[in-house]
């Protein structure tokens, strides 16, 4: 008899999940609904042409005799070839590679007090949304886990049209003004002669303009950060990035910054494991958001706002209209909004994924912009950029992107038009058909879209603001946040960065009027590491601001509550205990942790009871990276593991990776052999309940920090 994980194919969680939470997976909402009428399936169809014939051959072209030419005629192979030489559009300038999922927003109580913004009104009602998470350097076929900043972009399908929040993982962006952006995408990119490194910014023209542009500082010490490496989509928060209004029905009018906090932590990977990933499974992160929803193991996110009154607007160290700053929330809190569920992957990459456009200028009543010129800017770039990748002003058309509201205009005709527009009127005014469509009063009294008046008096000037003038002191209080590990993780990644530039002037520029501005203690371990002299001090006053240090800015403020959806590779292999693989899956199952057999060959093992148990993977395809921990079985082939190499290779990366490894029975003895040093995070037993707590324990600290100095001498 053949025994399997029933975890496999997500039997087990779905049937675990029956009845429970039932809303979140009845998939009813306005925009699935319109979806819906999209959708095409061959089922039982007849494969025809595109003008709709039946196709009798789709195996040979037309030819003069079998063996003779093909001929001109073959309209059937012209339409297919012809589709196909079209398949591709351009990819986005950034952000090419992404993935994104279907959910909802749902308020928690009415916030008419800050907004009237419809979706933020009641609380009985869930607003259908489309997020995609993606990376910012590579192509689309870069790989997941590169060091990058990944976009979080939302769009929320609300009932007075389209809300798009176009934010990143990280709460501050590199630049202060929109026409810096070409400049330094163009030095972030592949470098343009031989388009090499492939999403990476580990390369010269990265670290020259960052070294000649101060203002990159603090977002760049993010991104040196393991906030870059995130484990997956799941764990990332999101952030809007500039300061935004609300406006309520009264028109009092506030700032706010929006902020997603995920309900499953915010978790990284290490360096070592981001860029085996890169390798081992480029699709990482897409595939565990993937897999997840499949599972119905829904990633949640808190969806807040800090709101700082009007008259405040100038009591901060810093100005509100520069991205390159944050507001850290001990100075003020974060309010939660409502929550944020992701419980559908799309039917289609192409049509739902590739070709939806978002758009910070996507905005509904109750929402407004603020003067950030980076904001402004980016106003015009997203319209502009879907103009040439979609082919044509008619993109709003596309089912994904359509509005669940009405909109009917008098803008008309265009590359693939699809609205078959009646009427004769296509003006405003007009009598002809009654003026129709007619518009509509401001929001508060009908809900028309106005705009916030705010009063505006300036000369015309191309300068940047005087108040957007320090570049380091937030970059300072962010390393400073950090723990001792995440602190030595930003050394790591500075060190490895400019290792890889060539010129030795770009490094030495960083690391003297960058590094030393931000933090003199990091900039001489940067150099030291580099080989270059370290420098004695800075060479800008850098302001004192009140704040050394916000806790929240450290990802240790940010552990998983629970491990749900964690992943554990349980290695299995002849003579393994049937009993205890059968214990873990039950404990997994009702913590709802993701449990894979991992066997030394993609074939089933004999089990101590003689059934076959068939295994998820072999060692080689699910390494010990793609997993949050790692349980060795009692009762398999000790001796046979002893002599596997690839087996010890997979014990000795869980180490090396801070990991918690479990090693049941005679297991124990690998610790010694592989001349591991046990801690709180090598756990052995008999059998697995004496060990199960403390498992979940090291799962929910994430990493055994203080094996880290240890773990670097392992040679994995
Ligand atoms: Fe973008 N950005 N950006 N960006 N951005 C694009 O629009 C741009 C910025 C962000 O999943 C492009 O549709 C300018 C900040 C995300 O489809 C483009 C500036 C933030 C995505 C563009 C910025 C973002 C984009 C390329 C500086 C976080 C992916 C394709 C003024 C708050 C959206 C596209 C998706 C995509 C321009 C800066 C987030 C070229 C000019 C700051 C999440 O229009």
């Amino acid at each position: 008899m053949m025994i399997k994980n029933p975890q496999t194919d997500n039997d087990a969680f779905k049937s675990e999940l029956a009845g429970t939470d039932t809303t979140d997976r009845q998939n009813t909402s306005e925009k699935n609904e319109q979806l819906e009428q999209y959708k095409a399936d061959a089922t039982n169809e007849a494969l025809r042409s595109n003008q709709g014939i039946k196709v009798a051959d789709d195996q040979n072209t037309l030819k003069a005799g079998t063996r003779g030419p093909s001929l001109l005629e073959d309209f059937l192979f012209r339409e297919k070839m012809t589709h196909f030489d079209h398949e591709r559009i351009p990819e986005r300038v950034v952000h090419a590679r992404g993935a994104a999922a279907h959910g909802y927003f749902q308020p928690y109580k009415n916030h008419a007090e800050l907004t009237k913004a419809a979706f933020l009104q009641d609380p009985s009602k869930q607003t259908p949304v489309f997020v995609r998470f993606s990376p910012v350097q590579g192509p689309r076929g870069t790989s997941d886990t590169v060091r990058d900043t990944r976009g979080f972009a939302v769009k929320f399908y609300t009932e007075e049209g389209n809300y798009d929040l176009v934010g990143n993982d990280i709460p501050v962006f590199f630049i202060q003004d929109a026409i810096k952006f070409p400049d330094l995408v163009h030095a972030v990119k592949p470098e343009p002669h031989n388009e090499i490194p492939t999403g990476q910014s580990a390369h010269d023209t990265f670290w020259d303009f960052v070294s000649l542009t101060p203002e990159t500082a603090h977002h760049v010490t993010w991104q040196m950060s393991d906030r870059a490496i995130p484990v997956n989509y799941r764990t990332r928060q999101g952030f809007g990035v500039h300061s935004f209004r609300f406006i309520n029905a009264e028109g009092k009018a506030r700032f706010v910054k929006f902020h997603f906090k995920p309900l499953q932590g915010v978790l990284s990977l290490l360096w070592d494991e981001a860029q085996k990933l890169a390798g081992k499974d480029p699709d990482y992160q897409r595939r565990d958001l993937w897999e997840c929803i499949e599972a119905g193991l829904y990633p949640e996110w808190e969806l807040g706002v800090q709101v700082i009154e009007e008259e405040d607007e100038h009591k901060f160290d810093f100005d509100i209209l520069d991205a390159t700053k944050l507001i850290p929330e001990e100075l003020v809190p974060v309010i939660p909004l409502g929550k944020m569920v992701l419980n559908r992957n799309p039917e289609n990459f192409f049509a739902e994924t590739e070709q939806v456009a978002f758009c910070p200028a996507h905005i509904v009543p109750g929402i407004d912009f603020t003067n950030d010129p980076l904001l402004q800017g980016r106003l015009f770039s997203y319209t502009d950029t879907q103009l040439l990748r979609l082919g044509g002003p008619n993109f709003h058309e596309i089912p994904i992107n359509r509005p669940v509201c009405p909109f009917h205009n008098h803008q008309r005709d265009g590359f693939h038009r699809q609205t078959i527009n009646k009427g004769r009127a296509s003006y405003n005014p007009n009598s002809i058909d009654n003026n129709w469509p007619r518009e509509t009063p401001p929001a508060a009294a009908q809900g028309g879209f106005e705009t916030y008046q705010e009063r505006v008096d300036g000369h015309k000037i191309r300068q940047r603001s005087p108040s957007f003038g320090d570049h380091f002191s937030q970059a300072r209080m962010f390393f400073k946040s950090l723990s001792a590990p995440e602190q030595q993780h930003v050394i790591d990644a500075y060190s490895f960065e400019l290792g890889k530039v060539e010129r030795q002037w770009i490094r030495e520029r960083t690391v003297n009027e960058i590094l030393a501005n931000i933090d003199l203690e990091l900039a001489k371990k940067v150099a030291m590491n580099l080989g270059v002299e370290p420098p004695a001090k800075g060479t800008v006053e850098v302001p004192q601001i009140n704040m050394q240090a916000s806790p929240a800015l450290s990802q240790m403020s940010f552990l998983p509550k629970d491990i749900k959806a964690r992943k554990i590779a349980v290695l299995v292999s002849n003579g393994v205990n049937a009993d205890t693989v059968e214990t873990i899956l039950n404990w997994a199952l009702k913590e709802m942790a993701v449990i894979k057999l991992v066997g030394p060959s993609p074939a089933p093992v004999k089990t101590s009871k003689g059934e076959m148990l068939k295994v998820d993977a072999a060692m080689d395809s699910m390494p010990s990276i793609m997993f949050d921990a790692v349980v060795v079985v009692d009762g398999d082939d000790i001796a046979a593991m002893q002599q596997n190499g690839e087996g010890l290779h997979y014990l000795l990366e869980t180490y090396k990776h801070l990991k918690p490894l479990v090693l049941l029975g005679d297991n124990a003895q690998l610790l010694e052999q592989l001349r591991l040093t046990p801690d709180e995070g090598t756990l052995t037993g008999n059998d697995f309940a004496s060990v199960q707590d403390q498992l979940k324990q090291g799962l929910l600290k994430h990493r055994v920090w203080a094996r880290e100095p240890l773990a670097k001498m392992v040679p994995a």
